[in-house]
């Protein structure tokens, strides 16, 4: 038996103390029941950047979780329509929230995913609007947030360590420090899934083991939006290459320790 000291998830306020019975089968610990959820968060107060979001994805899937993108800052934002259908376009699938997170508007969507049982954390560059969201979120200003440069709206890496606040209504969110740069490190399947797309044209290509850089009878050249090809063909290369280096960098850091994290509070 094991005991934790455990923030509500519930929306009540306090601590409660988990009293956690292991149950072993045959195949070792019983499976996890909390969910997973990663808000992968882009501010449109810059030109979205499609690529980013991409490798945000691969890391989201990497880790199990369920990927939200969520498009903030959209009242800075001069064509909403166009931003949304950019991330539309590479998010596999994926849900897209549109937020504001200075008034409010698009966070409450945003709960639909924050819901007793659920561990979610916010991802994203510096100065994206992680903390001034969670701060909607909890109707308290919990986390000091802070203004970015302005003539590029870069962040000031204001948020320097990670904290899992309890969501009233239910849900735990872990705010955390934007990322500086991400790497994939990611398995084949987490790059296949973010870019499902490829593998839906590769059943048809001429050859099974076919990289679609210019065989003969490739389906998926030419089918595939060329930037999003080019970004698979980069982001497998780099999986590739990284497979048989460390996984010490910040990106794998980040997934343990997000996943120990979940593992401590099932
Ligand atoms: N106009 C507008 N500004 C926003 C919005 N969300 C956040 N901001 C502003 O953006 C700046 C950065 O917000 P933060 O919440 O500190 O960003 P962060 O992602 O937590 O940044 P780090 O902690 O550095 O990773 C602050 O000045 C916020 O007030 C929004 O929806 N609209
Ligand atoms: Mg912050
Ligand atoms: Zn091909």
């Amino acid at each position: 038996m094991d005991a934790l000291e455990l923030p509500r998830d519930d929306g009540q306020d306090g601590c409660r103390r988990l009293i956690r019975a292991r149950v072993y089968n045959f195949d070792g610990p019983a499976q996890a029941c909390r969910k997973l959820t990663l808000f992968l968060v882009s501010g449109l107060d810059n030109d979205l950047n499609p690529r980013r979001i991409e490798r945000y994805l691969v890391l989201a899937l990497e880790s199990g979780a369920e990927p939200v993108l969520v498009l903030n800052k959209a009242d800075l934002c001069q064509d909403l329509g166009a931003a949304i259908g950019a991330a539309r376009s590479v998010a596999a699938g994926h849900p897209v929230v549109v937020a504001n997170a200075l008034d409010g508007t698009g966070v409450e969507a945003m709960r639909e995913w924050l819901r007793p049982g659920v561990t979610a954390s916010l991802l994203g560059s510096s100065g994206v609007g992680k903390s001034t969201l969670l701060n909607t979120l909890l109707g308290v200003e919990r986390q000091p947030t802070a203004g970015v440069r302005e003539h590029d709206s870069r962040g000031r890496h204001t948020t320097t360590h990670r904290e899992l606040f309890p969501i009233p209504g239910g849900g735990l969110l872990l705010d955390q420090p934007g990322l500086r740069e991400i790497q994939p490190w990611a398995e084949a399947a987490s790059v296949e899934a973010a870019f499902p797309e490829v593998a839906e044209h590769a059943v048809n290509c001429r050859f099974r083991d076919c990289r679609h850089q210019g065989e003969p009878g490739c389906a998926v050249v030419g089918a595939v939006d060329e930037a999003r090809l080019a970004s698979y063909d980069k982001l497998s290369r780099e999986r590739d290459a990284l497979a048989i280096k460390r996984r010490d960098r910040q990106g794998s850091l980040w997934v343990r320790q997000f996943q120990k994290l979940h593992d401590k509070r099932r």
